[in-house]
């Protein structure tokens, strides 16, 4: 495998003006013709005048090839692995190619590829190649013409991005449709889709007043699921408009949802393709959670076309510049249609769980990486999430006003182009007349950075706030240097109440940003009272852990009271953390009784809002605790955390109860604690309370609580043999999405025969498929991902369980092969015979034939 470095970027010697390709579709394959005008690169500094053009090709059959229409002889061209060389002789020229490519058979879901029986294209980032010779780089930007034929009956539908340019009946039954997209794209923005599909019409008037087609296509019979996603689609493009003065460009929008995705969605210029798990959504069939994913997706997509489409990367190494910024984007745009403080706890879960793991493994990377051999790898919570974060903290060092006026600056230098991130860094830094080239360690260095916060009172009313920030080494990096952390503050005095205090000479206040540039600093603090509660990092304003030596009195009136909402949740997982994570290997009553308590307040304020309540009452994930921890003693925290649970459950029992009885699920807050509420009391006692799952499966008039209660009674000791989860699977057999979530409830089983049950009954179910990414992690990564107790199991049963599925896949789809393989790069924080196995299991993947690139760059790495 090659490694590809960042540092040895070199522009593209030629360059792809127009590209007019012609897909003719058959049933067991479809011959691609391309015509590209081509054009040497002045920007290049070749040494040779023309030098060589490689053009990217993978399984392709070449059928045909001539330059400026006249053939190429065997000796004119190479072919050599993955690519097509040809020795240009002027500096403008056209080539024409025509291909055979078999997107039948086409496993890997890149590139064209069928599901269920229509045409659909992934080419980001590099399946562009599987399609026909290209530059397949993303700054080559080219205007594009698309002519597709196919069966009238099986295809009526024939979409490519941009405007339909005309359309025509041929011979034999098969149709064609042209299509122009005026908008120079790279080819990872291509899509085409094919099939006969339903559709769901409406219209969006932009703010300067042109009308936009909206159009929304799904298998026949999913209309009813259509609605949300069209609505989430018209408040994005209002957001937009009203956030960032950002119009959509063409007369059409079309929005296609297909089954088998190896993502969420993707942008394609005016054809998003999507997983159908963000598009079909109605209360029967989709949760809260589910909607909530849809209205994010949606937005997410929408928002590319500026933040993606309009300005595009230079290289992948510069991914982040448009996931970390559409993420932001995204996010704020949840903010402002949901719940703020739930969203925002919502985002930092996923980096304490998923990307402070990441940033501690094998796989660290900065949000711009530095080399990679497989791109899909780098598809990451660290490039999205953190990328996301490290816009998020130029947000809040800007304020709202100034970073519009970076955001518009960036659109007026850039639009059009293919750019870096550093491009977009220097568009904040002018439009604000600020400087920096400190905060530029955010995208050059990985790992997470530590804040360890010391408070010492040095005279009445006066005291020092110490901060020494280090970051450990990762893989390629040893020695870092200081980043700048936004550190957003308050202060409680010890009954809870916000005070005011000033910062240096700074005013009076009750909130202020600390900015910390140096290894080590210190910040004056005046304040009017004896002794003082730090509020650190409110709404987590830098992706950093922070260490303070709070009591668990502090921590506990911290939750009870702190004015900032993230932190005030914050502050209960810090003290269920401390506890969890203590050397001790069992919590003592005072401990348990800490939280009980605090639980009990947090469930009788009847100020707070019943999603705070909610998100406020659950124990940090078990994958939090091990992402934030350099080693862990699995076999004593899965002990804490079970003997918490059941405390909590047992002792606030009547508490529980009431909620249940009492709590309208009326709308998603309320369903979400009262669902809450039934965990507790089925932990509390599965004989006493199963009937009130049993009930609720059975009378549900929505899927979050339907799903809520199958998802008890699946965890629950009989709860493979289960005719509530039989029936479940009876009603919803024909809902695919619905099935995912059936096979996820049965993997989360605790008990010991759960692996013998995914592989006997799970994986060789008729409704599951392999080929299908969706029902590989309803399975395979919700099992290893989420059911921590016995994918850790001490006989090696889930790990064996893991390596046989990314063997399986390595082959069939090697980037959902990548992906799950990740899933051990935990190993070294365990114990040594935790560690033992997994390294057998890794050594094992390593050694098999035709090992994919994606699974040799986790594995490889992880064994380092
Ligand atoms: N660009 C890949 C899918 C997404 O992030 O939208
Ligand atoms: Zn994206």
């Amino acid at each position: 495998p090659v490694v590809k470095f960042r540092k040895n970027y070199k522009p593209s010697p030629y360059l792809i003006k127009n590209t007019e390709l012609i897909f003719q579709l058959f049933e067991d394959h479809v011959l691609v013709s391309a015509s590209l005008n081509i054009e040497s690169n002045p920007k290049s500094a070749e040494s040779v005048n023309l030098p060589p053009m490689e053009l990217d090709g993978v399984a392709l059959e070449l059928l045909e090839i001539s330059i400026d229409d006249k053939e190429l002889s065997d000796s004119d061209y190479q072919l050599k692995q993955d690519l097509l060389i040809i020795q240009p002789t002027t500096a403008q020229f056209n080539l024409q190619t025509l291909c055979k490519i078999y997107p039948q058979k086409n496993t890997s879901l890149e590139g064209l590829y069928t599901s269920g029986g229509k045409f659909c294209t992934q080419c980001e980032a590099e399946g562009f190649r599987k399609i026909t010779y290209y530059l397949d780089r993303p700054e080559i930007m080219s205007a594009f013409s698309v002519r597709i034929e196919g069966d009238q009956q099986k295809y009526p539908l024939l979409l490519s991005n941009g405007n339909p340019a005309s359309r025509g009946d041929l011979t034999d039954g098969r149709h064609f449709v042209e299509w122009h997209d005026p908008f120079p794209k790279p080819c990872y923005l291509f899509a085409l889709v094919a099939g006969d599909l339903d559709c769901l019409e409406d219209e969006f008037t932009t703010m300067n007043g042109r009308k936009v087609k909206l159009e929304l296509f799904v298998d026949k019979g999913k209309l009813d699921q259509c609605q949300f996603a069209m609505d989430s689609l018209k408040a994005s493009m209002r957001w937009d408009e009203e956030k960032f003065g950002r119009e959509y460009d063409l007369d059409l929008y079309m929005v296609v949802a297909v089954s088998d995705f190896n993502m969420g969605a993707m942008e394609n210029k005016g054809l998003n393709i999507f997983n159908t798990k963000y598009v079909l959504a109605n209360e029967k069939t989709a949760t809260d959670a589910d909607f909530e994913g849809v209205e994010r997706v949606i937005a997410h997509e929408y928002f590319h076309n500026w933040t993606g489409n309009r300005v595009t990367c230079r290289d992948w190494f510069q991914l982040s510049l448009k996931e970390g910024l559409t993420v932001f984007r995204d996010q704020k745009f949840s903010e402002d249609m949901q719940s703020k403080p739930v969203q925002r706890i919502d985002q930092v879960k996923i980096i304490r769980s998923a990307q402070f793991a990441e940033d501690s493994g094998p796989m660290a990377h900065p949000i711009r990486p530095d080399s990679y051999i497989e791109m899909n790898n780098f598809y990451t919570v660290t490039v999205y999430n953190k990328g996301a974060e490290v816009i998020n903290m130029m947000h809040t060092l800007l304020g709202e006003a100034g970073f519009r006026k970076g955001m518009d600056l960036y659109f007026e230098r850039h639009d059009g182009q293919a750019v870096t991130c550093e491009d977009f860094v220097r568009a904040m830094e002018e439009a604000n007349d600020v400087d920096w080239t400190q905060f530029r360690n955010w995208y050059s260095q990985a790992g997470t950075p530590l804040v360890n916060v010391k408070l010492t009172q040095l005279g009445a009313g006066q005291f020092h706030l110490d901060c020494e920030q280090s970051c450990p080494p990762t893989p390629e990096q040893q020695s870092k240097s200081p980043f700048m952390i936004p550190i957003k503050t308050g202060f409680l005095d010890a009954a809870g109440n916000s005070l005011k205090f000033k910062v240096e000479q700074g005013d009076w206040t009750d909130e202020a940003l600390l900015i910390l540039t140096e290894n080590k600093q210190s910040f004056k603090i005046e304040c009017d009272a004896e002794q003082i509660i730090p509020s650190l990092l409110r709404d987590f304003s830098a992706p950093i852990k922070l260490a303070y030596e709070y009591s668990l009195t502090q921590l506990a009136t911290q939750f009870a009271s702190d004015p900032n909402s993230f932190n005030r949740w914050d502050a209960g997982q810090n003290l269920m953390s401390r506890l969890l994570l203590s050397n001790s290997p069992t919590l003592s009553a005072t401990d348990k009784e800490i939280v009980e308590q605090a639980f009990s307040a947090i469930l009788h304020d009847e100020q707070l809002d019943n999603a705070l309540k909610a998100l406020a009452v659950q124990l940090p994930s078990l994958n939090s605790l091990i992402g934030q921890s350099d080693k862990v003693d699995l076999d004593q925290l899965f002990n804490k955390s079970n003997q918490l649970k059941q405390h909590l459950a047992k002792s606030l029992e009547p508490v529980w109860f009431s909620i249940y009885n009492t709590l309208a699920g009326d709308n998603a807050g309320a369903r979400w604690l009262r669902n809450v509420a039934l965990s507790y009391l089925l932990i509390a006692s599965e004989a006493q309370y199963f009937e009130l799952a049993a009930n609720q499966i059975t009378h549900a008039t929505n899927m979050t609580d339907e799903l809520a209660a199958l998802q008890v009674i699946a965890k629950s000791k009989n709860g493979f043999e289960s005719e509530y989860v039989e029936q479940f699977y009876q009603k919803w057999q024909n809902e695919d999405l619905v099935l995912d979530k059936w096979f996820s409830a049965q993997v989360l089983n605790e008990q010991d025969n759960v692996i013998d049950y995914i592989r006997s009954s799970l994986l060789e179910h008729e409704k599951f498929s392999i080929g299908n990414p969706n029902k590989v992690h309803s399975v395979i990564s919700t099992f290893s991902a989420n059911n921590l107790v016995q994918f850790h199991h001490a006989s090696g049963a889930g790990y064996a369980l893991l390596a046989d599925l990314v063997i399986q896949l390595n082959q069939i789809n090697p980037q959902i092969a990548g992906r799950l393989a990740t899933q051990f790069n935990q190993w070294k924080k365990l114990d040594s015979n935790r560690q033992t196995l997994i390294k057998s299991q890794l050594s094992k993947i390593i050694s098999i034939d035709a090992l994919s690139n994606d699974v040799f760059e986790v594995v490889d790495k992880s064994l380092k």
